[in-house]
């Protein structure tokens, strides 16, 4: 078996307490499987702070099949306290990272070049990918320049993967649906500190089928990044990783190896932003960017009737038909696409986006003011695409995934089917074109995430599909002590891809495995 993945959890344990079982047990009834790191410094006040939109950034060029993009990642300094200035890892710089916009069908080429200190690897979330471009853990990015040779020292040894150095292509065909995707960081053992550190953005896909239909566009349609963080005393973000650096030992110290949970609330990388809006439709795209931290979220107050948050789509996709909630549940690389009628409220109202999973500061994400009247001929069709259930009956096989806290070679860590990740272990062999079923059995909240391939939902416990399960989903909220069952096709592409807990302190302490298709 590799060690690797379990560096950080024997320096943990060895330096600190290791994840015992009352701290475990407190965290069953809690709302989040994490712990909260604390800011040291003061923080603004609530829904002070305008809404920021991440830019849709430009192609470098264009032809009939393919549309070129150039990411550089580096650090950066940021202002996202006021007066603070926090340095920050970015794709162009920028937390969060330029918003990608894609044609369905056409073909996406991004050209990333490390500048930072640290090997990088990308991953398109949400995007069917030939393998070699999926982002494979270990299939490092190096630093250009002068820091390459330290990171190929600290690495060399470790790897199986594919290794380049300076800049890469990252190739997406994106023969799928219209959807909200994000891109990451998806390093080996690291991929918690550096998304921590501001790795993340917005890919849209768009396509015929949705632009039919008459819903909202253009200015409102806001994608909005949720994201909790904390700030140490002298503005830095604030993450416990064992090794600053984040080139040699990973791991996160004790008690945070449940997961990170921030005590700051950022949309789009502002701390509780406020933005106004006319009294019509939006479509919100939320995304929870989150290390650990699980969302309630809903509009408060509620507009009469309640039913605030239409929601018109998920993970992969327009829903067959939207789904009306007055709370939205949302797990961590979770997508729920919502019109939110600001019609139904008055002109000067105040309507507040809060997290009923939250306390204090916690409990409220951002604020929307509704500064003026307009006009609106947007819709929410009763109807908004077909999609065909998958039959439980076509199924070739049923799997069962076990995700939970386990004790390796005495360390505390993350396993499935009580093993850690090793890029050598294969979990399952589906083959192309099949359909399979797998259970999914937790001890805790784990956010279970398959690369490739989309699923549907087919019950939770004895019961159906939740009220939040609906449509194509590529990551499944996996509640403690749940046993799920979940539908899935295998189609695409040939090779080995991984499936994961997207609690990214759980990923990164070898809660991930690997599938084959072929
Ligand atoms: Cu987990």
């Amino acid at each position: 078996m590799t060690r690797r993945g379990f560096l950080g959890i024997l320096a943990g344990a060895a330096t600190g307490t290791a994840i015992g079982v009352p701290l475990l047990s407190g965290l069953r009834g809690s709302t989040s499987t994490g712990t909260v790191l604390r800011s040291q410094l003061p923080l603004p006040q609530p829904f002070t702070l305008p809404l920021a939109v991440p830019p849709v950034l430009a192609p470098a060029r264009t032809d009939t099949t393919t549309d070129y993009y150039e990411i550089t990642q580096r650090a950066a300094a940021a202002e996202i306290l006021p007066g603070v200035p926090t340095t920050i890892w970015g794709y162009n710089g920028t937390f969060p990272g330029p918003t990608i916009v894609s044609r369905s069908g056409k073909s996406t080429v991004v050209t990333h070049r490390n500048e930072l200190p640290v090997p990088v690897v990308v991953h398109l979330h949400g995007g069917r990918t030939p393998p070699e471009h999926d982002g494979y853990p270990t299939d490092l990015l190096l630093p250009s320049g002068a820091d390459a040779a330290a990171a190929a020292h600290h690495d060399h040894h470790h790897l199986s993967g594919n290794v380049t150095q300076g800049q890469r292509d990252y190739v997406y065909p994106l023969q799928q649906r219209a959807a909200t995707l994000w891109y990451h960081d998806h390093r080996m053992d690291f991929t918690g500190a550096s998304v921590w550190r501001g790795l993340a953005g917005f890919h849209l896909v768009h396509d015929a089928e949705e632009e039919a239909l008459p819903l909202p566009r253009g200015d409102r349609d806001l994608p909005l990044m949720i994201a909790d963080r904390a700030f140490a005393a002298d503005g830095s973000l604030r993450y416990p990783s064992l090794d600053p650096t984040l080139l040699t030992t990973p791991g996160v110290s004790e008690p945070y190896g449940a997961g990170v949970l921030g005590d700051v609330i950022l949309v789009n990388g502002v701390p509780w932003p406020v933005t106004e809006v006319s009294a019509v439709r939006y479509r919100l795209r939320l995304l929870n960017a989150s290390n650990a931290r699980r969302y309630r979220v809903a509009l408060d107050p509620p507009p009469a009737g309640g039913n605030g948050l239409v929601q018109i789509g998920t993970d992969g996709g327009l829903l067959a038909r939207p789904v009306s909630h007055d709370a939205i549940e949302v797990a961590p690389a979770q997508r729920y696409d919502v019109v939110a009628d600001f019609g139904r409220y008055r002109v000067g109202q105040e309507v507040t986006l809060v997290n009923q999973f939250g306390d204090g500061p916690t409990a409220r994400i951002m604020r929307f003011r509704v500064a003026r009247g307009g006009s609106d001929d947007t819709s929410v069709p009763d109807q908004l695409c077909e999609i065909a259930p998958l039959d439980q009956a076509s199924a070739v096989v049923t799997r069962t995934m076990r995700f939970r806290h386990g004790d390796v070679n005495s360390m505390s860590g993350w396993t499935i089917n009580d093993q850690p990740f090793s890029p050598d272990l294969i979990n399952a062999r589906p083959r192309l074109g099949t359909t399979e079923v797998w259970r999914l059995v937790s001890d805790f909240h784990h956010p279970i995430h398959l690369h490739l391939a989309h699923f549907q939902v087919l019950s939770r416990g004895t019961s159906g599909p939740g009220p939040h399960d609906h449509g194509w989903k590529d990551t499944l909220d996996l509640r403690p002590a749940e046993e799920a069952a979940i539908i899935a096709r295998f189609d695409g592409y040939a090779g080995r891809y991984i499936f994961h807990c997207h609690n990214l302190e759980h990923e990164d302490m070898a809660m991930m495995g690997n599938f084959v298709t072929g």
